[in-house]
């Protein structure tokens, strides 16, 4: 089975922007394609996303030249070959020149590859998470613990709440399954919660509500009365994470976070993170600090990290040489692990093998412009990750992710009663 050709069509992600599609045809004549999410809230040292950048079109955001990378550059480098992702994307790299991917564009690179792999997995006819299990040198495989983001504030969020994901984990149920009863129940009582409290249940960019709150303790209050509300012991269940985001409210200059009508230094900060952690079940915190304030990651990793997840996004950017840095230095213990911010599926998977070898625990995740691809889940559960966050309880991008999810685990349950 040989790669015959390869293209791309411009197609439209959850906030309704432009995002790449690419397809993959093959000599049996099967078509197999792969999607590319967005970030808003990116970090600075994420790899590069290829746009049209002409203000007339599309605010700039087309995707036509990276449509022209996949039909001019990659497509005439992969012909005639049998799909082989490891090979391909090490093809890729050198073709693109880049250290950054700017050449081809980081999308452009990350779509081709993930189709490679699709192929590749029908070529041995083996499901997705399983191939990236064997990619991945194991021979198990596990389904992760859901993150589910019932609270949207930041970039994410039409209001002025700086925190930009308030999450819940049921960590203590038996199956994703019951994970996904436990969310949707916890999810709509929520909503009576807020409702009664007079605030907004509109959504946010990913699925959750998007509603104001004087302060962080006000929206947590909420979170837990609606836990309780629920009437099903999930007190005993559930854990609470936070994605601060805090590189999107750091004046870099002044070194102060701005958050709300508080300006904090990182130690302040890093006492309000201690208080939260002693008044709910925190489970897990992603970049508290911004993403070059090495101080402030440092300084929380020893107060909280022995019993709180300290999570890396902005400050990795799923990246494995920022990973090993940190690793050097002892700062955080978790990584948030986003194809795209690297921009090939080998890279991915080599930062995830390096988290798990120094015991960083891993939070495969969605970005908040998505598609309906769900290539995540496979991943998440290929590589045995941890954790997984792919939103709320609403929104097809987002339950395309979790039902995939649900989709495995029930292959899973009947391999094991064979
Ligand atoms: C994050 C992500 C996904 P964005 O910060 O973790 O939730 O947001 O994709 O906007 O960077
Ligand atoms: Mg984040």
């Amino acid at each position: 089975m040989k790669i015959t050709k390869v293209s791309g069509r411009e197609i439209f992600d959850s906030r309704g922007m432009p995002t790449l599609e690419c397809e993959l045809i093959l000599d049996n004549e099967l078509i197999v394609s792969a999607s590319v999410p967005t970030g808003l809230s990116r970090g600075n040292y994420e790899a590069y996303e290829l746009r049209d950048e002409q203000k007339n079109r599309l605010g700039g955001k087309g995707v036509l030249k990276a449509i022209e990378m996949l039909e001019t550059e990659i497509s005439p480098a992969l012909k005639g070959k049998e799909p082989e992702v490891v090979e391909m994307d090490m093809h890729l790299i050198e073709l693109d020149g880049t250290e950054d991917k700017s050449r081809l564009g980081a999308n452009t690179i990350l779509a081709t590859s993930i189709a490679v792999l699709r192929a590749q997995s029908l070529l041995v006819e083996t499901e997705l998470y399983e191939l990236i299990a064997y990619l991945s040198d194991l021979n198990t495989v596990s389904i992760p613990f859901p993150l589910f983001n019932i609270l949207n504030g930041g970039m994410h969020a039409e209001n002025s709440f700086p925190i930009q994901e308030i999450m819940v984990a049921p960590i203590g149920e038996k199956s994703f399954r019951a994970s996904m009863e436990t969310i949707t129940t916890i999810f709509y009582c929520l909503k009576q919660v807020l409702k009664k409290h007079g605030k907004s249940t509109a959504l946010g960019d990913e699925g959750g509500f998007a509603a104001q709150f004087s302060d962080v303790q006000e929206a947590l209050d909420l979170v837990m009365e609606a836990i309780a509300r629920a009437g099903k012991g999930y007190e005993d269940t559930c854990v609470i994470a936070l994605d601060c985001a805090a590189s999107s409210w750091y004046d870099t200059k002044k070194k102060i976070y701005q958050w709300q009508d508080r300006r904090m230094t990182n130690e302040q900060l890093c006492e309000l993170y201690a208080s939260l952690a002693q008044n709910y079940p925190l489970h897990l915190i992603e970049d508290p600090f911004a993403q070059d304030d090495w101080d402030g990651w440092g300084a929380l990793t020893e107060k909280l990290g022995d019993s709180v997840k300290i999570a890396g996004d902005d400050i990795f950017a799923t990246n494995p040489h920022r990973i090993s840095s940190a690793i050097e230095k002892g700062i955080a213990n978790a990584a948030i692990i986003k194809p795209n911010q690297i921009g090939t599926v080998t890279e991915t998977l080599q930062a995830i093998n390096l988290c798990k070898e120094y015991e960083y625990a891993v939070v495969v995740s969605h970005r908040s412009g998505e598609t309906n691809d769900s290539f995540i889940a496979d991943l998440a559960v290929g590589t045995s990750s941890g954790y997984f966050k792919a939103g709320g309880c609403t929104g097809g991008e987002r339950l395309a992710k979790y039902n995939r999810l649900l989709h495995i685990e029930d292959e899973l349950m009947l391999a094991l009663l064979d």
